[in-house]
């Protein structure tokens, strides 16, 4: 069929000549697209439970660590649209991260003996808790290569603080958060010594040391309190995966290790690689840690301060009572508390066997100091059989555990066999297998991690992904698999491929616990979370030079950047300070420069700096990078650097005159046309319940803003028109239609919502 009759087809359908059934494409019914497409009834079935209509939202969000990329990736549950890259430990352009002075003030807190980090490995996101149940506040990450951990605040999704792990060299076991957040766990993972000296492997069993650190969160002020946070010094055993307990386990740590055989390597001078040596032994240890008792020596003082930062000597730790080990299976790597907080389940890489550890059990040995031995530390081991609630074989490679809202059921993830068991741990019966693809590490239930699980979706986050997708060179994207749980099969529903990796683990928090707001209190520093010194007011742009640095006070609002020309001297540091003016919804301003690499980002109310140096002479055009309007193109300015010694120039501007009085009062006509307009979208608001409906509360107090500066440019167009320069007169009249034409936009989107939103009419 021609291009032009199918449009005639379309158009006389549209006009309902009737064409017969027949005539319908295969593509208008859902058998006809299952057999173009070759889908079966699962497929479809599939689809319908993940689809998200336009405009709709996800019932779960879920936080994805982005492994080196430094970042956590937010995705909605079912649809698995991606909604958001949160930049953490890397500079993020699009963000403004890492470019903006505000937030190279949070990377700089991420250096290393003075030395820029601008990547990170991070595999572990925890949500904040209370009362063990998920808060939507907080979001925490660590960063395995250069250990140190975030905190993101979920009310703007923004990174607010980074501290450096000021003992360990390498770590993994973090992030996990206590029931009420109080403390955010680090543990360390290749074994180094604590200090930041040179010590040859021969004295790795002497000096080398793992470690395990609380940091302090300061819930008050949503960031980590370094004054009031401690170590506990631990064997150089390769410290892995932790978890705080819950519940009747409340107050007690668990931390796994592997290569506890404490092997050094050196495969380049004939001696097995370290992969041998560290999987000769049948067991290693989980660490168990009384942290409130902890808390309580490091209050008593009973520490070492180790490069400024306060230890607990692993002989002090053995003299108070507050630390143990437990033997688990054979290379071991996830360790899980149940939500009642009563079991620990435990995998062990090279062992087919989950196992369930009861800690009402796990307390009598210690309580009756019923010790099966003491490790070269002289750290008591508790006896693996008599700790034991029971062993299940779950599949060839076992690794983490997640949990479902139904009593006693749990998923573990086996990476050799590439599928995810289903199981009781109370009973100790397998209940369903299914294949994912491929090599599953970590898995995620909804709100997994807390004392309540919301079972429904469990997301598969596999290794290799081989032959999912469309091929895109060597390096494959990553693959969640999305699972449905909340039958007794379980049913894959979904591939998701990942562009950024490698991704661990992800936390999924129930949507309607967050709460993100969508604009900052104009002139907001986001990053210290407090109004910024630079805060600027409309009208009230400046330019000011202060102790040798050029301050550009400027303000950013549709569809202008004040000031539009700036001009310094070679060699000046200038230091641009810009507020988004704006209160709209997802109004946001960009700002580029040539040559300084300069790129922020200010969302509404925000206000962002970049300082430079100008040290060379030239023209440097900057403009706002967001399509923000119609006239977002002619959102520009120039900086203008003079060669050094030479004078400022009174700008002159050659435009010319190109308007009379007639186009003056032709303007002056449209404005007065579109004020009507603009009072009948307000007097439509206004009859209706409008404050009813915050996000319509909103764009009112911006139209309004809108509309006050429309008057503010009819004043000056009408000054001008008693002084007859009908050239500026008519300039400002265009400006005040500019300002009417916002209005009118914001006030049509509010009357729109108003209609959508079923708001009633009210007596004024
Ligand atoms: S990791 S695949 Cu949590 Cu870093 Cu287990
Ligand atoms: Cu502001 Cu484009």
């Amino acid at each position: 069929m021609s291009m032009r009759l199918g449009k005639a087809m379309g158009f006389a359908a549209a006009v309902g000549l009737g064409l017969s059934a027949a005539s319908v494409s295969a593509q208008d019914t859902l058998e006809g697209i299952m057999k173009e497409r070759g889908l079966t009834q699962k497929d479809v079935l599939a689809a319908a439970k993940t689809y998200v209509p336009t405009g709709g939202r996800d019932e779960f969000v879920a936080f994805s660590s982005g492994g080196q990329s430094g970042q956590i990736i937010v995705y909605g549950i079912p649809s698995m649209r991606i909604l958001k890259y949160v930049a953490v430990f890397t500079p993020e352009p699009w963000q403004g991260y890492g470019f903006d002075d505000e937030s190279k003030a949070v990377l700089a807190q991420g250096r290393i003996n003075g030395k820029d980090i601008t990547f990170g490995d991070t595999h572990h996101p925890a949500i904040s808790e209370t009362n063990g149940d998920y808060d939507g506040r907080y979001l925490f990450i660590n960063d395995k290569a250069n250990p140190r951990i975030a905190v993101i605040d979920l009310a703007d999704f923004e990174t607010k603080q980074i501290v450096v792990n000021p003992i360990m060299k390498s770590e993994h076991g973090g992030a996990f958060v206590t029931p009420n957040t109080d403390y955010v766990i680090e543990a360390s993972q290749y074994a180094a010594p604590l200090t930041n000296e040179y010590v040859p492997l021969s004295q790795f069993n002497e000096k080398y040391r793992g470690a395990v650190t609380y940091w302090k969160f300061d819930n008050a002020k949503g960031r980590i309190d370094q004054s009031q946070s401690f170590s506990i010094e631990l064997p150089p055993y390769s410290q892995d995966l932790s978890d705080f307990g819950k519940g009747p386990s409340d107050g007690w740590s668990f931390t796994n290790s592997f290569c506890t055989e404490r092997y050094v390597g050196g495969i380049e001078s004939g001696r097995p690689p370290f992969e041998a040596g560290c999987s000769q032994k049948d067991t290693d240890y989980m660490h168990m840690i009384n942290w409130k008792k902890a808390a309580e020596l490091f209050k008593a003082g009973k520490t070492t301060k180790i490069n400024g930062h306060d230890v607990i000597t692993m002989d002090t730790a053995i003299k108070e009572g507050i630390l143990f080990l437990v033997p688990e299976p054979k290379s071991p790597h996830g360790v899980d508390v149940t939500p009642d907080g009563t079991k620990i389940i435990v995998a062990g890489k090279l062992d087919t066997h989950a196992s369930v550890y009861s800690f009402e059990k796990l307390m009598t040995l210690v309580k009756n100091k019923d010790f099966a031995g003491k490790d070269p530390y002289g750290i008591p081991i508790l006896d693996l059989k008599k700790a034991l609630h029971l062993q299940l074989e779950v599949g060839l490679g076992p690794l983490h555990t997640q949990y479902d809202s139904k009593p006693c059921v749990a998923y573990t993830s086996i990476y050799v066999d590439s599928q995810v068991t289903k199981w009781d741990y109370c009973e100790g019966k397998v209940l369903d297998k299914i294949s994912i693809h491929y090599n599953i590490g970590h898995l995620m239930s909804m709100e997994g991690d807390s004392v309540s699980p919301d079972g429904k979706y469990l997301v598969s986050l596999n290794k290799l992904a081989i032959d999912r997708f469309n091929p895109v060179g060597p390096l494959h994207p990553q693959n969640h698999q999305l699972i449905d749980i909340s039958g007794d099969k379980m049913e894959l529903l979904y591939d998701m491929p990942l562009p950024l990796g490698e991704p661990h683990y992800a936390v999924a928090i129930n949507a309607e616990k967050l709460k993100p707001h969508v604009r900052y209190k104009v002139g907001w520093d986001s990053r210290s979370d407090s109004e910024s010194p630079y805060k600027t007011r409309p009208g009230r742009e400046k330019i000011e030079r202060k102790d040798g640095v050029v301050h550009v006070y400027g303000t950013l609002i549709r569809s202008h950047i004040t000031p539009e020309i700036v001009e310094v001297e070679e060699g000046e540091t200038v230091s641009f300070h810009l507020t988004n003016l704006e209160r709209a919804e997802d109004e946001t301003h960009g700002f580029a420069m040539y040559e300084y690499n300069v790129n922020l980002s200010a969302e509404p109310g925000k206000t962002v700096s970049a300082t430079f140096k100008a040290d060379r002479p030239g023209v440097f055009p900057y403009y706002c990078t967001e399509f923000c309007s119609a006239l977002h193109l002619e959102m520009q300015g120039y900086m203008l650097v003079r060669p050094k010694g030479m004078k400022a120039t009174e700008a002159k501007f050659s435009e010319g005159q190109a308007y009379a009085q007639g186009d003056y009062d032709k303007q002056v006509k449209t404005n007065v046309d579109t004020q009507a307009v603009i009072d009948s979208v307000v007097a439509f608001i206004t009859s209706r319940n409008f404050k009813d409906f915050p996000p319509v509360v909103a764009l009112v107090e911006d139209a309004t803003d809108q509309l006050n500066f429309a008057a503010d440019a009819k004043k000056k167009s009408e000054d001008f028109a008693t002084k007859q320069d009908w050239q500026n007169a008519t300039l400002w009249a265009q400006q005040w239609f500019q300002y009417q034409v916002k209005a009118a936009d914001i006030g049509l989107r509010a009357k729109t919502f108003l209609e959508q939103n079923g708001a009633v009419e009210v007596k004024q």
